[in-house]
C-alpha cells in the first residue's frame, strides 16, 4: 500500500484531497486495512499499529509536500504568463471628438458671443418640444394660415409638437427681457423637425440657429452688416453670397441668402452658379413685437435663421446632408482636430 500510495501521490498534479480521501478517508483504503486490527493476533497489534502509523504519517507529509510543489509550480507559471513587456506600444484609445455640425456651431455661437450676442441653449427658454402657440401662432401663424404647409411638423397631442424651427425662443426670451437693461441681441441654437423628405440638401431633423436683435432705431442695414459678418467668416472670399427677397409671415421684408456651391471668378457665367440657401431673415413683424409685449412704433427688430448643416456642407463639400447623420465613423473623423 505505501509504495502504491506514494508513486501515486508523486504521480498526482492536481487538487491532493482526492487522494487524501482515497487513502485516509473514512472510508479509504489504510483506514479499511486498519479497520481490520480487531483479527489481528493481540500480540502483534502492537507492530502493526505502529506500521500503520508510519505508513499514515507519510502519506499525510507527502501530500502536504506535493500539494506545495504543485501550488509553486501553479504560481511560478502565473507569474510567467502575466509577465508585462514595458517595451509594448500601448492600446491606443479611441477618443471622442465634437460632431461636426457641432464643430460649426460652436464657430457660429463664438463668432456672435464676439458681437455681443447672448447665446440661449437653456431647454427651459429653447425647448425641442414646443406648442402651437409658440412654434406657430406667437410667429404670425394662426391656425387656418397657409403658410403652415412650408413646415408641416410631427404632433405629439394637436397642440404640442416638435418645433420645426428655432424662432419660438424669439418669443421665449423677448417677453421676458428688460428694456431698461439695454437692447436683446440674442442667438439660439439648436434641433429642430419636420416633415421633410430626406434628400440631398433636405433631412428631417437638422439644426438652426436663431438671432434676434430688438432695440431702438434698429434696421435692415443692420441685419444686412450682421449677415455678411458671419458669411464672411465662415466662407472667407471662396464663395459667393447672395441675398434674395422672400417671404416669411413673421418678417417684413424678408430675405432669404444664397451661397454659391463652387467659388466664383470673374468668367463664370451667373447662370452656371448653383445656389444653395442658407438661412432665412428680415425685419421682425410689428403683429409678432406686439404679441411678445414690445411696442413697434418704440421698438425695431431683425430676426434670422442659419441653418448650419447646410452651412458644413459648403464648408467641407459634403454634397449630402444625410452623411451627418449616418454616424460612420469613417467619415466623422475626417473633421477631427488634431492634437
Ligand atoms: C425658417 O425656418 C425661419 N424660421 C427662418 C427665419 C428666422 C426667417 C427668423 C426670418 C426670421 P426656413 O424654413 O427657410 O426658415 O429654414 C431656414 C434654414 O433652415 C434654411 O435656409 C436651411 O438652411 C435650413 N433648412 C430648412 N429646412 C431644412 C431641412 N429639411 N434640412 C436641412 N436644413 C433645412
Amino acid at each position: 500500500l505505501k509504495k502504491s500510495a506514494v508513486t501515486a501521490i508523486k504521480n498526482h498534479q492536481e487538487d491532493m484531497e482526492e487522494l487524501r480521501v482515497h487513502y485516509l478517508g473514512r472510508k479509504g483504503e489504510l483506514t479499511g486495512l486498519l479497520k481490520q486490527m480487531k483479527n489481528v493476533d493481540p500480540e502483534d497489534r502492537k507492530a502493526v499499529g505502529q506500521v500503520g502509523n508510519d505508513v499514515r504519517e507519510t502519506i499525510t507529509s507527502l501530500i502536504a509536500e506535493q500539494q506545495e510543489a504543485l501550488n509553486k509550480l501553479a504560481l511560478d507559471r502565473k507569474i510567467a504568463s502575466e509577465k508585462i513587456d514595458v517595451t509594448l506600444p500601448g492600446a491606443q484609445p479611441l477618443q471622442g471628438q465634437p460632431h461636426v455640425l457641432q464643430q460649426i456651431m460652436d464657430e457660429i455661437e463664438n463668432h456672435f458671443l464676439g458681437l455681443g450676442f447672448q447665446v440661449i441653449d437653456d431647454p427651459q427658454d429653447s425647448p425641442e418640444v414646443e406648442t402651437d402657440e409658440y412654434n406657430f401662432e406667437r410667429e404670425n401663424l394662426p391656425k387656418d394660415h397657409p403658410a403652415r404647409d412650408m413646415q408641416d411638423t410631427f404632433y405629439i397631442t394637436p397642440e404640442i409638437l416638435l418645433r420645426t424651427q428655432t424662432s419660438p425662443v424669439q418669443s421665449r426670451v423677448l417677453e421676458k427681457h428688460d428694456f431698461s437693461k439695454g437692447p436683446l441681441k440674442m442667438i439660439a441654437p439648436g434641433k429642430v423637425y419636420r416633415r421633410d423628405t430626406d434628400d440631398a440638401t433636405h433631412s428631417h431633423q437638422f439644426h438652426q440657429v436663431e438671432g434676434l436683435v430688438v432695440g431702438k432705431n434698429i434696421t435692415m442695414a443692420d441685419l444686412k452688416g450682421t449677415l455678411l459678418s458671419i458669411m464672411q467668416e465662415l466662407f472667407g472670399e471662396k464663395h459667393q453670397i447672395r441675398l434674395r427677397p422672400s417671404y416669411f409671415p413673421f418678417t417684413e421684408p424678408s430675405v432669404e441668402v444664397d451661397v454659391s456651391w463652387d467659388p466664383v471668378t470673374p468668367e463664370t457665367k451667373p447662370e452656371d452658379i448653383k445656389w444653395i440657401e442658407v438661412l432665412g431673415a428680415g425685419m421682425t413683424h410689428p403683429n409678432v413685437l406686439k404679441m411678445d409685449g414690445v411696442d413697434p412704433d418704440e421698438y425695431s427688430a431683425f430676426a434670422f435663421g442659419l441653418g448650419p448643416d447646410r452651412f458644413a456642407m459648403l464648408k467641407y463639400g459634403v454634397d449630402d446632408i444625410r452623411q451627418f447623420y449616418l454616424n460612420d465613423v469613417r467619415f466623422l473623423e475626417q473633421f477631427n482636430k488634431k492634437g
